[in-house]
């Protein structure tokens, strides 16, 4: 028997925290095709999760549009036009608006709510979830769809920002309504994929952009071209196959590395192979390559000095080409796709600090000063990145098994087995959770729900009360995690990705960095074999 959905605070089947890709699927699943009475919480005034909040100016997609979407609807992907290669941010969200719309999930969502607490009952089985707007609800079963980044944005402490009498808005909560930079000195902190998403577009609209860049990246080039009517064409033609190809790849696209080392090839068809697939542009310069960039420091090196002499060729001046050329091995970060980003330090009105070699020492009241300069600004953004995975779980009071608190049950570093369970936090689930892969998110997350609702199906059919993640087999998955990512470029530069990027944050690699279809098959043979790894009761 399911429970009604109740909106008086009383009892439900599942409460899933946050609407972006993984709360709507989870929604659809659950209610859908098990029948459960679900509530979706949300702190967001609208569905779209990490979409809804990120509307900084050229905010866009940069994993291939056509793949970066739901794969199980294949009337969706016939009815939905993308327009473009890496469709931008508004266009992303309305169609998870559509999406939301198409299963009638609104009704089951409330907006504007912030799941503060969940504390377990042992006794009962059951979680006690509760809301900043006073709502309390029991439900069985807990999930979690609140990404890696969600709301947790990360902001500097750098003396004076309280008392900069400019604007200042961070990349991950733009304001909704338009923010106007004609005529205006505009200052970007930070060139990770948000910051070098947003630098283009907002040097085209501002008086003057100066850039204070603390570690140079490499970008791989969109060319948005390269998407004309014959290629969409082609895509619609192809979904079947294009998804049973991603569902085994090693990064959830459908393509393949070539299968050779980068090494065991000669220089000239390295060199080809580099120059065509940068011609083509997009992520798949980075995994539809020689198979070992990621793990061989030899053939890593190749591809990094490729991509270094490709920077130099772009930016006109020599001084500032050699200000943007990275130090670290490309693939140690995750990768970024731009749309004209080294061309716009050919610009007169952008300027480049590189904040490393003269650090910022304050913001005075209507500027940015560093050891040696102070640059007048108007408007200041902060593309300074998120407190990532711990963020968004440690903004709850999460209490499992015993009154044991995440976050201290997570203080070595985040754990879960295969992404999707933490022992001793019983019938809680975490779609893309710690120790889940990184690669194309939706293809993952798909992975993770379909997971999920099969396993609330068969404990439902074997009158199963409790599943948790067998506390061994998260520690030897998390090793396991933490091997991969060592042995891998990885390990060679400090990202978020790894926890690096806040001041006092514990280092703990909390992706898997293997092949994604070896995980994908993983998640369901534990499930076949009777959820080995996990703990039923
Ligand atoms: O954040 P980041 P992001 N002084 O952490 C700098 C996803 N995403 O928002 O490199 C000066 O990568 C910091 O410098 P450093 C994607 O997964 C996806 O850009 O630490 N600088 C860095 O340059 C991505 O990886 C899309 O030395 C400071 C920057 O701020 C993730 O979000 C689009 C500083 C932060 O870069 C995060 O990207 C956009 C300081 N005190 C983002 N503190 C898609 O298209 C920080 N920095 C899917």
């Amino acid at each position: 028997m399911s429970e009604p959905n109740n909106r008086d605070g009383a009892a439900v089947d599942a409460v899933v925290i946050g609407a972006g890709f993984s709360g709507l699927y989870m929604l659809h699943r659950l209610r859908d095709q098990l029948g459960l009475g679900v509530r979706v919480f949300e702190a967001a005034g609208g569905v779209g999760g990490v979409w809804y909040y990120n509307r900084y100016p050229g905010a866009r997609c940069d994993s291939d549009g056509f793949a970066y979407c739901y794969s199980f609807d294949s009337q969706l992907l016939q009815d939905w036009v993308w327009h473009g290669k890496y469709p931008a941010q508004p266009e992303i969200l309305s169609y998870l608006e559509h999406f939301a719309d198409r299963y009638d999930l609104r009704r089951d969502i409330t907006l504007n709510t912030k799941v503060v607490s969940a504390e377990y009952d042992e006794q009962a089985a059951r979680w006690t979830v509760t809301t900043d707007t006073g709502e309390t609800v029991s439900t069985r079963f807990l999930i979690t769809g609140i990404g890696h980044l969600s709301i947790a944005r990360y902001v500097p402490e750098i003396p004076g920002l309280a008392e900069f009498e400019g604007e200042w808005h961070h990349t991950g909560s733009w304001p909704h309504e338009p923010v106007d930079l004609t005529g205006k000195r505009v200052g970007v902190i930070g060139t990770g994929s948000s910051g070098v998403q947003c630098i283009p577009v907002v040097a085209d609209q501002a008086e003057h952009l100066t850039v204070f860049q603390r570690t140079p990246q490499y970008s791989i080039p969109a060319r948005h071209e390269t998407a004309d009517e014959n290629f969409w064409r082609e895509i619609k033609a192809n979904y079947d196959d294009i998804w049973e190809k991603s569902r085994v790849s090693a990064t959830g696209y459908p393509w393949q590395h070539n299968g050779k080392r980068a090494m065991g090839v000669s220089d000239e068809e390295r060199q080809e192979t580099y120059e065509r697939l940068w011609r083509q542009g997009g992520v798949r310069f980075a995994n539809g390559s020689f198979r070992d960039l990621v793990t061989d420091e030899a053939a890593n090196r190749t591809v990094s000095d490729f991509m270094r002499e490709k920077i130099r060729e772009t930016v006109r001046d020599p001084e500032t080409a050699g200000k943007l050329v990275p130090r670290h091995p490309f693939l140690s970060r995750r990768p970024i796709v731009d749309t004209h980003y080294f061309e716009t330090y050919n610009r007169d009105d952008v300027t480049l600090v590189d904040v490393k070699a003269t650090p910022i020492v304050e913001l005075t009241r209507t500027g940015v000063r560093t050891e040696d300069t102070e640059y007048p600004i108007d408007v200041l953004i902060l593309a300074t990145g998120f407190d990532a995975v711990t963020g968004p779980y440690f903004g709850i009071d999460i209490r499992g098994r015993d009154g044991v608190r995440l976050i201290d049950a997570w203080k070595d570093g985040p754990s879960a087995y295969i992404g999707l369970q933490t022992a001793n936090f019983p019938n809680m689930f975490t779609i893309t959770g710690p120790g889940s892969t990184l690669g194309n998110l939706p293809i993952t997350i798909e992975t993770h729900v379909e997971w999920i609702s099969d396993c609330i199906g068969h404990m439902r059919a074997n009158d199963i009360r409790e599943i948790e993640a067998d506390p061994d087999a998260e520690k030897r998955w998390m090793a396991q995690v933490t091997e991969q990512a060592e042995q891998s470029m990885l390990s060679k530069a400090d990202s978020w990705i790894n926890g690096a990027n806040i001041p006092g944050k514990r280092r703990a690699y909390v992706f898997y960095f293997g092949h994604f279809g070896h995980f994908r098959r993983l998640c369901f043979d534990t499930a076949e074999q009777g959820y080995e790894g996990f703990v039923l009761s």
